[in-house]
């Protein structure tokens, strides 16, 4: 059976992704960049900031001094701070809480592989900090998302191989990264976004013990 479960934040845990897109789109209009939708946005789920930010002035063929590129991410993230404020535990998605609790009960290592420097204030404004064995720092991490190294530290961090990892991710830069670590991933999305070939779920109250139990025997 497995032993530890990696968990994306943003668009697995709680519903931020959206945040994160509102305050992306808000930036590139401010910018006068179009083409910041959702479709567009499939691009920038998992991705750091700086790499979001990288995608979003190449779509809009805008060049900027490091200085202003260090200002248009700062910018971006105090928008987004300002939105998560609100963030407690009403906003966990359902069935999360049951999820953490089985895997607890049942002795299976959690970790959080978030790419955001968020993640740990957000664990906290929801009450979750308590259930997660170990947090996978993005600052410390080599490199980001599609590359592996958050999810390889994420199982470093609680001793337990990757290969007896599952992650769960609802972004294809995240999925891919599972898939480079070597864990068993499943997504939370639609197969047009994520691929056809992993374990699927359309939202969140299909994540349950017994479906990642299931998940993993067909493996
Ligand atoms: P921050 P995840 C990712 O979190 C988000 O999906 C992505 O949209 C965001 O740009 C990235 O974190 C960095 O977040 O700006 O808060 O450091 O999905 O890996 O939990
Ligand atoms: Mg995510």
């Amino acid at each position: 059976m497995f032993k530890a479960v990696l968990f994306d934040l943003d668009g697995v845990i709680t519903d931020t992704a959206e945040y994160h897109y509102l305050a992306w789109k808000t930036l590139a209009e401010e910018l006068g960049i179009k083409g910041v939708d959702r479709s567009f946005n499939e691009q920038l789920k998992g991705v750091s900031r700086n790499d979001s930010l990288c995608k979003i002035l190449a779509l809009g063929n805008l060049q900027v001094t490091d200085q202003e590129f260090e200002a248009l991410a700062n910018k971006k993230n105090d928008h987004y701070v300002e939105m998560i404020q609100a963030i407690s535990p009403k906003d966990i998605y359902p069935g999360i809480l049951e999820l953490l609790q089985d895997l607890k009960a049942n002795g299976i290592k959690i970790a959080l592989a978030s790419a955001s420097k968020n993640g740990l204030f957000l664990l906290e404004q929801m009450g979750l900090k308590s259930y997660f064995d170990t947090v996978a720092d993005p600052e410390k991490v080599g490199a980001s998302k599609p590359a592996p190294d958050l999810f390889l530290a994420a199982a470093e961090q609680v001793g337990v191989r990757i290969e007896d990892a599952i992650g769960i991710e609802d972004a294809v830069a995240g999925i891919v990264a599972i898939q480079a670590a070597g864990a068993l991933p499943i997504g939370v999305g639609r197969a047009e976004d994520l691929g056809r070939e992993i374990a699927l779920v359309p939202d969140t109250r299909y994540l349950t013990y017994s479906y990642l139990q299931e998940v993993w025997q067909g493996a």
